[in-house]
């Protein structure tokens, strides 16, 4: 915590307060839209502003950046009143529906002009979107407001939190009743991790043990509780496979022998062969929402349940053993629990922990005969020469170029989503970010940018669809212009392969009489237009060469954006073939 700066300063008003609160906090740079003082008073004590071309991007930004850092560091983002308050709305709830923190710092009307139509509340018109919004009354609150906010972002359920910067208070000096400076009186709250109640883990162990067929079910919390270790360790000791939902893709090493496999909307044959088969789903930091982006739990399975959010325990299931609390602390609490009776010779224990080669051999098995049956779409034997790449070709040059440890790689909403998760294998934590229950179109380029900005070092790559890139296809400049390189794969079918002609979800008429779902362009152009490199490609080989010199390109600071001659790919996991 604390980026440096001075610890004390002269008399300062609302919006430089605020900035030095974000840099005691360890803010280093600001996604924005202009105009809104604090993107001054942050940019001239040098916390880095970058300006997206949408402030739906911003937000995003922000939310890719707090996305791969695990509670430690926070995307923030600052736009005007009305209209750029306005437009963040559909970044916000893109956030809300994810449970990712960030902060998210709006201009507001003065105090005067706040209940006159049409002047626009963030603070009432975000309600529902977010998990706390306060609006400043006076001055003197800053410090206090700036608290709950950090607070909330470092605890309890995550979610997007709102200070809406009203004008006229943030353009006053801050005084300070103690005589010293409203700096000060700022101390950054701490985080603190909550552990379940220990008779919770014996009932949880209990049910294990009670169980033929566990699955080990994990979340986004156990990436957001770094608790990625503690997940391995736990499975091998117990011999639990392991499935993990899209939020919680890159968990664990999706080449490991116990890995099923993710899902979202599609998934692995493996991962929904055993979650049919299961009696016992061990869920951890996941909210086990019930929704068409993610894979439906086995009726009448026993489910132990924990969350950093309680209000999630019986949202949408029926729980048998609750464990609220952080992940890392819950599994090694199940370990040691399990340890504990392995130790005082419990049986069932024992018996439990030596089944590892007899559960591995079984879902190399089930993994091999998945894959086999998808080798012709992976392999591109489906296409014919000249034929568009398929989606699954795609993926397999991804899989086969990219040093997965060393990448961030996430889709975007439709077809690229649903055909990445299953089949692109992610290694080390957060290679992959998989989100998406409202699954904004578009979000994959400013997820992207603030994946660089949070690791540099790695190369971040995002996959989306023709249609997609029309959502925030102009942040390819941002890119550009700040020099935060990213790679863009777009796979160009001037179509909407999430909605497969002749399946009952394509508009016939608006598509044939009207060109609904039709859309074209040159997005290579467009990219060499806005200060990024464009490359064509149409065959497997022009691709991995793309990708490799995208690697290169992108290590000197120069985004590049690979425009993919692409099928209509209607083939889901697992499915369709
Ligand atoms: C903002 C927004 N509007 C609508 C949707 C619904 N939607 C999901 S995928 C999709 C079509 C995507 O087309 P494209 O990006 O070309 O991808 P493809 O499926 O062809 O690979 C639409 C309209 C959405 N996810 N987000
Ligand atoms: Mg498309």
């Amino acid at each position: 915590m604390g980026a440096g700066g001075p610890t004390s300063v002269a008399a300062v008003n609302g919006n430089e307060l605020i900035a030095r609160i974000l840099q005691r906090e360890g803010v280093e740079w600001l996604a924005c839209f202009p105009n809104n003082p604090l993107i001054e008073a942050a940019a001239r004590i040098g916390i880095r502003p970058i300006a997206f071309r949408h402030e739906r991007g911003a937000v995003m930004a922000a939310d890719g950046y707090s996305r791969v850092s695990d509670r430690r560091r926070f995307g923030v983002v600052a736009v005007q009143s009305q209209a750029g308050a306005e437009n963040a709305l559909g970044g916000i709830a893109q956030a809300y529906a994810d449970n990712i923190p960030l902060l998210v710092l709006p201009g507001g009307p003065t105090t005067g002009q706040m209940p006159v139509r049409p002047n626009y509340s963030a603070v009432r018109n975000y309600e529902g979107i977010v998990k706390s919004a306060e609006v400043l009354l006076k001055p003197a609150d800053i410090p206090a407001a700036m608290r709950r906010a950090f607070a909330a972002l470092r605890n309890g359920p995550p979610g997007p939190v709102v200070v809406e910067l009203t004008a006229d208070v943030c353009a006053q000096e801050v005084p300070d009743p103690d005589g010293g400076t409203a700096l000060d009186r700022y101390a950054p709250p701490p985080r603190a991790a909550q552990a379940p109640a220990a008779d919770a883990v014996g009932a949880a162990v209990d049910a294990l043990l009670e169980a033929d067929r566990p699955v080990l079910w994990a979340g986004g919390g156990v990436l957001f509780g770094g608790a990625t270790d503690q997940l391995r360790r736990l499975a091998e000791r117990a011999a639990l496979p392991v499935f993990v939902t899209m939020q919680g893709k890159s968990a664990i090493d999706e080449t490991h022998p116990l890995c099923l496999g993710a899902g979202g909307m599609t998934t692995t044959a493996p991962a929904r062969a055993w979650l049919d088969r299961a009696d016992l789903v061990l869920a951890i930091g996941t909210s086990l929402t019930r929704t068409p982006y993610g894979q439906r739990l086995p009726g009448g399975a026993t489910i132990v349940h924990n969350s950093d959010d309680p209000a999630d325990i019986g949202k949408d299931e029926d729980v048998h053993v609750a464990l609220p609390g952080d992940a890392a602390l819950t599994l090694s609490a199940l370990l040691a629990e399990l340890d504990r009776r392995v130790a005082g010779g419990d049986a069932a224990a024992a018996a439990r922990v030596g089944m590892r080669a007899d559960v591995e051999a079984d879902i190399a098995s089930a993994r091999a005969d998945w894959l086999a049956a998808w080798e012709p779409a992976l392999s591109g034997a489906t296409e014919e020469p000249g034929q568009p790449l398929s989606y699954y070709r795609v993926i397999r040059a991804l899989n086969d170029t990219l040093d997965r440890d060393a990448s961030i790689v996430t889709h975007d909403a439709g077809a690229p989503r649903d055909c990445l998760v299953p089949f692109y294998a992610a290694t080390t934590p957060h290679s992959y970010v998989g989100w998406g229950k409202t699954t904004h179109l578009g979000f994959g380029i400013p997820l992207a940018i603030g994946a660089k900005l949070a690791h540099p070092d790695r190369f971040c790559c995002n996959v989306m669809g023709d249609g997609a890139f029309g959502m925030s296809g102009t942040d390819i400049e941002t890119a550009a212009r700040s020099g935060v390189a990213i790679t863009t794969v777009l796979l160009n079918n001037g179509a909407m392969a999430t909605y497969p002609i002749g399946s009952p979800l394509d508009p016939v008429t608006a598509r044939t009489e009207y060109g609904v779902t039709h859309m074209g362009g040159d997005y290579a152009a467009i990219a060499e237009g806005m200060g990024a490199v464009g490359i064509r490609v149409s065959t497997a080989e022009e691709l991995e060469a793309a990708l490799t010199e995208a690697r290169a390109r992108n290590a000197e600071g120069v985004t590049v954006l690979i425009d993919v001659a692409a099928n209509v790919e209607a083939r889901r996991s697992p499915a369709s073939l």
